[in-house]
């Protein structure tokens, strides 16, 4: 599909969601957990596939698996102990008060199709060698095929104090990170009238790099609609705001890099570039500078936090890791590098490419080709080109759409209408808000959502 067709589909759809479509998923609708199919305990032990994780990699693999037809009732299984499974791009716009927490989670029973096998279990331990996984019930499963997808860890504790001034109600610290804290962040917004806003950014690899600066971009036009930030102003403004990264730019591909260092300028936010924040004491926080350079404080009168992350220790810690903890996958077929039935995709993988929803989209296709060409006996091939996206809101109404590739090289959907993405647009602003949320549970969770192909299978 051309991509103004497939925007003009999109945004008729988002519409129609906006209308009420998608009550079609509203909890009336979920299956009880009665109605699911439950084989003898024996039988379900061996899976042609199991797949570790029901996040936004593990279902929509499942369910292209299951799709392909050469899989019947219990040949994939997923383990996962998750009660819920959420739609986390949208915490942004719950940070920014766009949308309530709960209307972007659904149980995960619900989502998962009768013909798979759910094992609500934890993973305790691989063992590629003997082709098993030990869950954390202690039973074991075996399989022909292993996907491993089991997200990383958000570590709140990563930073010093983070835990006890997040879950402090009457303090201004908060992070769209988390569940638990993600509604804290709009209050806190709302609530400063006057001082310091600190947003921070870590070093070391995070879920989607450009939401720290989301966040922020929404809080400031928050505090311009209400009068409290005017930089440059006579008097002074009222709000002042620094973002704080531990990078060495407002983002990791030079081109839209460019282009919100140019935002950052214009709107007067200060840049605090190669600043880690590494502890949180009293109303200041602490950043180390790299390279031994010691450490430095700013006092903050509202902190927005984006903790470190990292591979799941059960991940890290088995024979499937490279050395960042990652699932050792080929870049281009998704295949594991030293066990040829074991693949990977989304964030617990080593692909080199920032971990979003839209890089599963690209990922997912590539993985489930090549798996099923391995049952098949035959080669894989390589096919994903490190496809990702972060559609970056950079205010109420606007969003710029970046897309790229491995090497940071941008692979924009709409430059075939004539659209530069590092410009920030109200069509991209709805596909974020309406129809991103819409077709994730609606087709992307199904199977049947190809990202920038638009609907596949
Ligand atoms: C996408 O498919 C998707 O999944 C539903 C997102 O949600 C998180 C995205 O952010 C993006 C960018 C895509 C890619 C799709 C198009 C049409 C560019």
């Amino acid at each position: 599909m051309s991509p103004s067709r497939l925007l003009a589909r999109q945004t008729a759809l988002a519409a129609a969601a906006a209308k009420g479509s998608v009550a079609q998923q509203s909890p009336a609708g979920y299956r009880t957990f009665a109605s699911v199919s439950s084989s003898p305990v024996s039988a379900g032990r061996n899976h042609k596939v199991v797949v570790v994780g029901g996040g936004s990699a593990g279902l929509p693999i499942s369910h292209q698996l299951l799709r392909t037809g050469k899989f019947s009732q219990d040949d994939i299984a997923i383990v996962d102990p998750a009660e819920w499974h959420h739609y986390q791009p949208g915490w942004t716009l719950v940070g920014g008060g766009l949308k309530e927490k709960n209307e972007l989670k659904r149980p995960l029973r619900s989502l998962v199709d009768p013909k798979l096998k759910l094992y609500p279990d934890s993973l305790a331990t691989f063992h590629p060698e003997d082709n098993t996984v030990t869950l954390g019930s202690g039973s074991k499963l075996t399989y022909d095929h292993l996907v491993v997808a089991p997200g990383i860890k958000v570590d709140l504790a990563s930073i010093k104090g983070l835990p006890e001034a997040v879950s402090n109600p009457d303090s201004n610290v908060s992070s769209i990170y988390t569940f638990d804290t993600v509604d804290k962040v709009f209050p806190t917004i709302r609530r400063l009238r006057s001082g310091r806003a600190l947003f921070t950014q870590p070093t070391g690899v995070i879920k989607c790099a450009g939401a720290p600066q989301k966040i922020m971009w929404l809080a400031l036009d928050h505090w311009k609609r209400e009068g409290l930030y005017r930089p440059g102003a006579a008097g002074g403004s009222p709000i002042q705001i620094a973002f704080a990264t531990g990078l060495p730019a407002m983002f990791g591909v030079p081109k839209y890099s460019a282009a919100l260092e140019a935002l950052r300028q214009e709107r007067g936010v200060e840049g605090l570039f190669a600043h880690d924040l590494i502890e949180i004491d009293g109303n200041e926080a602490v950043f180390a500078l790299p390279d031994g350079k010691g450490t430095v404080r700013r006092p903050f009168d509202l902190l927005h936090v984006v903790p470190k992350m990292g591979a799941h220790p059960f991940v890290r810690d088995s024979p499937l890791a490279n050395a960042a903890g990652f699932v050792d996958v080929d870049d281009a077929t998704l295949r594991h590098k030293k066990f040829a039935n074991v693949w990977s995709a989304g964030d617990a993988s080593s692909l080199p490419t920032s971990k979003t929803a839209a890089a599963i989209t690209a990922q997912a296709p590539v993985l489930v080709a090549n798996l099923v060409k391995a049952l098949e006996g035959r080669e894989s091939q390589p096919g994903y080109d490190g496809y990702t996206s972060c559609p970056l809101l950079t205010e109420y109404g606007k969003v710029m759409l970046a897309e790229f590739k491995y090497g940071g090289v941008p692979k924009e959907t709409f430059n075939k209408i004539g659209w530069d993405q590092a410009t920030p647009r109200r069509a991209f602003y709805h596909l974020k808000k309406d129809f991103f949320p819409w077709v994730y549970y609606k087709s992307m969770v199904k199977g049947t959502w190809g990202g920038p192909k638009g609907w596949i299978n």
